[in-house]
C-alpha cells in the first residue's frame, strides 16, 4: 500500500486544538486557572472513584482526559460562515444541528461544527460552537444598515489560510508541513483584537441595540469567546471557582447531578471586561471573552429528549431565582420522573447505545442466539450508552446570556429560519439524532452479524 503524503484530517484537528488553548491561556489567564482546578477535581474524582478511573483507563480516556472539548464564535455574513465551513472540514468537523437562539432572544442561529465518526471523536472530539449574527431581525434600518457596511469590509481569513484550504480541496489533503502552517494563519481568524474597527459611538449604538451585536460587528475578526475542558465533576468546579478568584455564573445549565449522566451540563465563570481602542484613538471596554466546563451523559432519543425538555421546563418554573445549590436540588427533584439507570433507559427506549460482543460473547460466535436481548441476558453482548456529542438551545441561551448581562430581546422570538441558515452555509447540517440512531444500529447489526460467525 502507498502511503498518503497527507496528515489525516484528525491529526489536523489535534494540532489546532492544543495552538489553540494555548493561545487562549496566554490571551485569558483566568482560563488557564480554570484548566488548573479542573485538572485537580478530575484527579481527586479519580482517586475517590477507582471504579471510574478503571472505566475510564479501558477507554483510553485518561491520558486526554484535559484536552478541550469545544469553543465558540460569532461570525457576521453568510461568505464568513460559509468559508468557515471549508475551514473546519479541514480539520474533519462538519455542521451538525441547527439551534435557534433567537427563542432566548439572542439574534443568531447556530451550528457545531464537529467530527462525526466514532474514531474521529475518540481521537479529538473538539468541536467549535459556530454563531451567525441575524441582522434581519434588528428594528433599526440605520443600524442594520451600518453593520453590513462594516461587515463586508472586513476579511476574517489570511491569504494564506484561504490559500491552504483551496489546496486542501484539490490535493485531497495537507502535508505535515502544510497543516504547521495551516494552524498558524486559521489561528488568525480566532485571535483577540484590542483594536476596534469602529469608534466608540458606532460601538455605543451598537450595543444598545444588543451586546451581541457590537461583539460581532466592531472587530477584525470572530475572537473565539471561550474554550471547554471536560470535567469529572462539575458541581465540585462550581463551588471551588470563587476561591480561586473566578465569578461562576449562577447556575449550572443542563439536567441536574444523576448517577448515569444524561446530556450535557455546563457551567462558567463570567466574561471578563477587558479594554479597548476604538478608532479616532478612544479608549474604551468589552466583555466577551469566559472559561466554560462541561461534563457530558448519554444521548437521548426523540423520546427521552421529549422527556428531557418537559421536565427542563417544568424545574425551570420552579427555579427562576434561585441560586445554584437551590437550583440543583429542585431539579434532581423533578428529574425522578426520568429513570437513573443505564438498563431502564434503554429498554425505555431512551437513551442510545452501543452494542459489543463480550469476552464470554467472542468465543460463543456461530453458537449462539439472533435475539439481542437475550444475548445480552447471557453476558454474550453488553450495551454501553452512547455519549452526547452535542448542545442544548437552553442551556446555550443560558450561557449566552450568562455573558451578555441579560440583555436580551423577546421581539426576536419566534425566527427559527433552518433555510436560511443552511443557504449562508452553503451546505445542509446533518441532523444529530439521526446519527446516533446510525451508530446505534450499525452496532447491532455487527453484533449479530458476528454471533451468527460472519467476519466484520
Ligand atoms: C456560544 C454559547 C453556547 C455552549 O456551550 O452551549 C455554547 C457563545 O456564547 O457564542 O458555547
Ligand atoms: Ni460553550
Amino acid at each position: 500500500m502507498t502511503q498518503t503524503p497527507f496528515l489525516s484530517t484528525d491529526d489536523v484537528r489535534d494540532r489546532f486544538s492544543k495552538a489553540m488553548s494555548a493561545m487562549y491561556q496566554t490571551e485569558v489567564p483566568q482560563y488557564g486557572t480554570l484548566l488548573e482546578l479542573v485538572e485537580s477535581v478530575n484527579q481527586e474524582t479519580l482517586r475517590q472513584q477507582p471504579e471510574l478511573y478503571r472505566r475510564l483507563e479501558a477507554q483510553g480516556e485518561l491520558a486526554r482526559l484535559s484536552v478541550e472539548r469545544h469553543g465558540a464564535i460569532r461570525v457576521g455574513t453568510a461568505d464568513e460562515l460559509s468559508m468557515l465551513r471549508r475551514l473546519f472540514a479541514v480539520m474533519g468537523m462538519y455542521p451538525v444541528g441547527y439551534y435557534d437562539l433567537s427563542e432566548a432572544g439572542v439574534p443568531v442561529h447556530s451550528t457545531a461544527f464537529r467530527p462525526i465518526d466514532d474514531d474521529a471523536l475518540a481521537r479529538n472530539p473538539f468541536r467549535v460552537f459556530t454563531s451567525l449574527l441575524r441582522l434581519e431581525l434588528i428594528e433599526s434600518e440605520t443600524l442594520r444598515q451600518r453593520s453590513e457596511e462594516i461587515l463586508v469590509k472586513r476579511d476574517i481569513f489570511t491569504p494564506g489560510a484561504r490559500e491552504l484550504i483551496e489546496r486542501h480541496e484539490t490535493q485531497g489533503g495537507l502535508t505535515s508541513k502544510e497543516v504547521d502552517q495551516f494552524v498558524k494563519e486559521a489561528l488568525e481568524t480566532f485571535r483577540w483584537h484590542q483594536d476596534a474597527t469602529v469608534d466608540l459611538d458606532t460601538y455605543h449604538a451598537l450595543h444598545d441595540e444588543h451586546r451581541l451585536i457590537a461583539d460581532v460587528v466592531c472587530f477584525r475578526g470572530p475572537h473565539i469567546n471561550h474554550l471547554t475542558p471536560r470535567t469529572l465533576d462539575i458541581d465540585e468546579v462550581q463551588r471551588r471557582m470563587p476561591g480561586m478568584g473566578m465569578n461562576p455564573k449562577a447556575v449550572i445549565e443542563g439536567p441536574p447531578h444523576r448517577k448515569c449522566p444524561i446530556l450535557l451540563r455546563q457551567t462558567s465563570f463570567k466574561a471578563l471586561e477587558e479594554s479597548i481602542r476604538f478608532a479616532g484613538n478612544a479608549e474604551g471596554t468589552h466583555t466577551a471573552r469566559f472559561g466554560e466546563i462541561e461534563q457530558r451523559g448519554m444521548a437521548l432519543t426523540p423520546k427521552g429528549r421529549a422527556l428531557y425538555d418537559q421536565l427542563l421546563s417544568e424545574g425551570r418554573k420552579q427555579t427562576a431565582g434561585l441560586g445554584n445549590e437551590a437550583h440543583q436540588a429542585v431539579m434532581e427533584e423533578v428529574f425522578t420522573a426520568l429513570p437513573d439507570n443505564d438498563e431502564a433507559m434503554r429498554l425505555e427506549g431512551l437513551a442510545y447505545f452501543h452494542y459489543h460482543l463480550t469476552v464470554a460473547g467472542q468465543a460463543a460466535k456461530g453458537n449462539a442466539s439472533d435475539d439481542l436481548e437475550v444475548l445480552i441476558e447471557q453476558g454474550l453482548v453488553e450495551a454501553q450508552p452512547i455519549t452526547y456529542e452535542d448542545f442544548l438551545p437552553v442551556s446555550a441561551a443560558g450561557i449566552f446570556q450568562s455573558n451578555l448581562g441579560g440583555g436580551q430581546n423577546e421581539a426576536y422570538a419566534g425566527n427559527a429560519n433552518r433555510d436560511a441558515f443552511e443557504e449562508a452555509l452553503g451546505a445542509q447540517v446533518t441532523d444529530e439524532l439521526s446519527l446516533y440512531a446510525e451508530r446505534e444500529q450499525a452496532s447491532k447489526a455487527s453484533v449479530l452479524a458476528s454471533v451468527e460467525g460472519d467476519t466484520v
